[in-house]
């Protein structure tokens, strides 16, 4: 059953080829696309359908298939990235992994003989890749410390995989929702961190105290106010596209946990049928808010849900700065750690993934978790297994006390397998601040995101320092380059960074950035760099 509206007479080639064949057909087709290989494929269940069961043709790599998993939270088990390991591992060069800055794993090197027998391993394994790319809800996002972290409000697991559960069918694909005007990002905060960026979600779920009838501010501290019920205030519209970039909003509505999953579907359901699809620049949830107005938006939500949305607490509990998770921390089971490693630029390959699936079975109880910002964490380490867990070779190369630079780098996907990508990423990224690091001795974290287009998959609007892929010129000639943002403030009182200069051929950005770090950051040159 597909019930969507599209009632605009100039359907985009998009909304088209999505009307003529639902995206999710692909899954029974497998066989056949194996049988005929690539090349002779239909185009369009290709570079499109494919990435409805979360297969993605890289033009960049032809016929090595990209593959873009679901991780509710970023939570998966040693067995579960075994048998990715097993995937990639088949692949040898071609072969690996990129944790996402939506706390998920791509595979790369993908061979179209092999889908069917994949996704067979993958629900063998409980896992799923289903509606992970086109005009799907993406990966949804949580705190990754989720039921370890003493100081969090709400353990978001159960209601995370609830989410994901009623979009896709336990897993299976649902048709109900593989046919939305645009991508869509839901976020669920359970922490005081805000750890999943819920200002650049279409959803975000944030931890807050239901508000009093006649609330002025309440006090939920105040000893003899009866203890208040915890739920969610309820943010919309964020996004980041080439053409626009918009934090989210209130929706002016608090939901008990309970009520997460209907105001999500609610919410779907109104942008499903009335979202706008003609003009794929202007598709995202916010424009449809932007042509409706928020009061009109908020009732078509609870004439969907079938009862009135309660006001919003007058504040959330979002009350801490951003927490990167590297490092040991206490959980708040008595005895256990949390280890949180630094993955460079989010690059896995297979006996990465084999060693980390061993050090989460021998050291933690097989659990891993992945993080935003692209790094893991390996729970549950218990205070006796801790300093065999950090003397473990693997730990040199994915450290729990990386230098603070490299530590704290994002890079989208880039020019190596992304043909959107103006520019090369990940490895100049890290060669970049590698080499900022022998050269600056820093007084303050600085936190560098890079991402290769305008589409911004690399959040520069976040950074302290963000880098956008774009084409620039130096003598006369076009060059790769970037625009500069900064300003990017995560956390409590989050909001997004601007760009504040454009096109700087990449060739000459290491002393921009030098200049940057030391003006506005308070590096400081390192002594021999100074005498030289
Ligand atoms: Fe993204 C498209 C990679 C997070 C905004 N993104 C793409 C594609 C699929 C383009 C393509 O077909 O090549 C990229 C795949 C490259 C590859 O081979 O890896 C791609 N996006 C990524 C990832 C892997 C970046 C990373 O290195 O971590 C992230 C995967 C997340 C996941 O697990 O699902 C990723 N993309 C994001 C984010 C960040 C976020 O969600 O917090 C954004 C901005 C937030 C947002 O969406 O509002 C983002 N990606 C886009 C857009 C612009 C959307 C728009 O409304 O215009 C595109 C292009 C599009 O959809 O038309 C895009
Ligand atoms: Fe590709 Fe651009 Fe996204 Fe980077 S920002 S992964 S280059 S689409």
């Amino acid at each position: 059953m597909t019930s969507v509206l599209t009632n605009q007479a100039s359907q985009n080639k998009f909304e088209k080829f999505k009307a003529e064949k639902d995206g999710l057909m692909v899954k029974d087709e497998l066989d056949q696309f194996a049988q005929i290989g690539w090349e002779a494929m239909d185009e369009t269940d290709r570079d499109h359908r494919l990435k409805w069961v979360g297969l993605f043709f890289r033009p960049v790599t032809p016929g090595k298939f990209m593959l873009r998993m679901r991780m509710p939270s970023g939570i998966l088990t040693s067995h579960k990235m075994r048998v990715l390991a097993d995937i990639v591992q088949r692949y040898g060069e071609d072969g690996n992994a990129d944790i996402t800055t939506r706390q998920n794993l791509q595979l790369r090197g993908i061979r179209i003989e092999d889908f069917a027998d994949i996704f067979r391993r993958l629900r063998e394994a409980d896992m799923t890749s289903v509606q992970s790319g086109m005009d799907n809800v993406r990966n949804i996002t949580a705190s990754p410390v989720a039921g370890l972290d003493a100081d969090e409000l709400i353990d978001v697991r159960d209601l995370v995989q609830q989410v994901q559960d009623m979009i896709t069918n336990g897993g299976e694909g649902n048709p109900e929702f593989t046919n939305l005007p645009r991508k869509f990002n839901i976020a669920i905060e359970g922490g005081r961190d805000n750890s999943v960026h819920a200002e650049i979600n279409d959803i975000a779920f944030v931890p807050a105290f239901k508000p009093e009838p006649n609330e002025t501010v309440s006090n939920p501290q105040s000893p003899t106010s009866p203890s208040p019920q915890l739920g969610f205030n309820v943010l919309v519209g964020g996004f980041f596209s080439a053409k626009r970039c918009a934090a989210a909003i209130p929706l002016n509505a608090w939901v008990a946990p309970e009520s997460v999953v209907a105001l999500c579907r609610a919410i779907l359901e109104v942008y499903r049928d009335h979202g706008l699809r003609a003009n794929r620049q202007k598709a995202r949830l916010m424009w449809l808010i932007d042509e409706w107005g928020l009061e009109k938006f908020r009732s078509a939500v609870e004439e969907k849900m079938g009862q009135p949305l309660h006001p919003a607490a007058e504040r959330d509990e979002i009350d801490w700065e951003k927490r990167d998770h590297i490092g040991v921390y206490r959980q708040k089971q008595l005895g256990f750690n949390y280890v949180g490693l630094h993955v460079p630029v989010g690059r896995l390959f297979a006996p990465d993934m084999f060693e980390i699936a061993r050090l989460a079975e021998v050291y933690g109880n097989g659990e891993i978790r992945l993080t935003v910002e692209q790094n893991l964490i390996i729970p549950n380490v218990p205070d006796s297994r801790l300093e065999a867990l950090l003397q473990e070779p693997l730990l040199e190369k994915f450290s729990v006390e990386p230098t603070p630079l490299v530590r704290s780098l994002v890079s989208c996907t880039g020019a190596q397998f992304c043909n959107f990508a103006l520019i090369e990423t990940k490895n100049r990224a890290l060669a970049m601040i590698r080499e900022l690091e022998t050269e600056l001795e820093l007084t303050q974290p600085i936190r560098v995101h890079w991402t290769g287009c305008p589409n911004s998959c690399g959040q520069p609007q976040v950074a302290d320092i963000g880098l956008m892929g774009t084409k620039a010129r130096k003598d006369g000639k076009a060059v790769e380059g970037v625009d500069l943002y900064m300003g990017g403030k995560v956390g409590k009182d989050a909001h997004l960074g601007s760009c504040v200069q454009k096109g700087i051929p990449c060739d000459d950005l290491k002393p921009v950035l030098r200049n940057l770090m030391i003006e506005q950051f308070g590096a400081r040159p390192k002594l021999e760099d100074t005498m030289a």
